[in-house]
């Protein structure tokens, strides 16, 4: 597939959160606010960086990609499904008895997906193992992992920051869809995160900041954080609204989980279409 261009990339990102709400409601619910505010990522990474072949799904040399705040499965699983790995109508089953795709996305049951997750803070650890492994096999496969910001509360992820730093894994990027909220409330009043870039710095990462939701401004980002020549891993805070481009969700803590009426999801979608 060619790279998409950043106006293609600005259309793709909506195709696919309009798909979000689609699948929402086939699925009865989800968890559309942080499916919403990664869009724009997965759409840059799926369409423009990512080498892959969905009709290879196994391929050795792949990059890889870890979805390590599995929850946005209803996110992350409608992507795969534009990049090509499967059609519509097995997206339409899901979280349905016997479908692939559960909330949380699975390895062994979803193709184009490369690590089980929905238990925070094992995303950024399994990355780490892949990078490394790509490191002694001398495979020049980039693992790109992309995190929730209240997920960073987890433990776990620091001493995969340590790991990854100690072993210097230049072919890791971790992503942070750094939308200020998490479950229960905001990050900064539940455990707060700031000074957050500092953090990934004193761990030994390169840190680079930008609008998770400027398609340009991302994807500069990423050619750097791809082309890099730091002698580090990269850490990539891309600053996200929850549930952005649908007007009663956007900034909203509420739109962690739930579902749509006919009406609403009516709405959504036309939210969609202005943006
Ligand atoms: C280990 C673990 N603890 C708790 C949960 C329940 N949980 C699901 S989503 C979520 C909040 C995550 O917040 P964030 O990472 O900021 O996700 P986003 O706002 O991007 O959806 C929690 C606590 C979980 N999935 N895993």
């Amino acid at each position: 597939m060619s790279k998409l261009s950043i106006d293609e990339l600005k259309a793709k990102a909506k195709e696919l959160r309009t798909l979000i709400i689609d699948t929402t409601v086939w699925a009865g619910s989800g968890h559309y606010g942080g499916a919403l505010s990664s869009a724009d990522i997965l759409t840059a990474l799926y369409f423009r960086f990512l080498n892959i072949d969905p009709a290879n799904p196994d391929w050795d040399d792949r990059d890889r990609f870890i979805l390590s705040k599995g929850h946005s499965g209803i996110g992350f699983i409608p992507c795969l499904h534009l990049r090509g790995y499967f059609p519509v109508d097995e997206l339409k089953n899901f979280n349905h008895f016997m479908s692939p795709f559960g909330m949380h996305p699975d390895c062994k049951k979803v193709k184009g997906c490369d690590a089980s997750t929905g238990s925070l803070g094992h995303g950024l650890p399994m990355g780490v193992g892949m990078a490394l492994g790509a490191k002694v096999l001398k495979k020049d496969f980039k693992t790109v992992v992309l995190l929730g910001d209240g997920e960073c509360n987890e433990g776990s992820n620091y001493e995969a920051m340590m790991a990854a730093s100690h072993y210097k894994l230049t072919n890791l990027i971790a992503i942070v869809d750094r939308n200020g909220f998490m479950i229960d409330g905001p990050t900064e009043t539940v455990m707060g995160l700031e000074p957050f870039a500092d953090k990934w710095e004193a761990f030994g990462w390169t840190v680079y900041e930008c609008d998770g939701h400027n398609m340009q401004e991302l994807c500069d980002t990423l050619d750097k954080a791809w082309a890099n020549d730091t002698g580090k891993p990269v850490a990539i805070i891309a600053k996200t609204v929850k549930g952005k481009g649908v007007s009663f969700l956007e900034g909203d803590v509420r739109s962690h989980y739930g579902a749509f009426d006919s009406a609403q999801a009516e709405q959504a979608k036309q939210d969609i279409a202005n943006m």
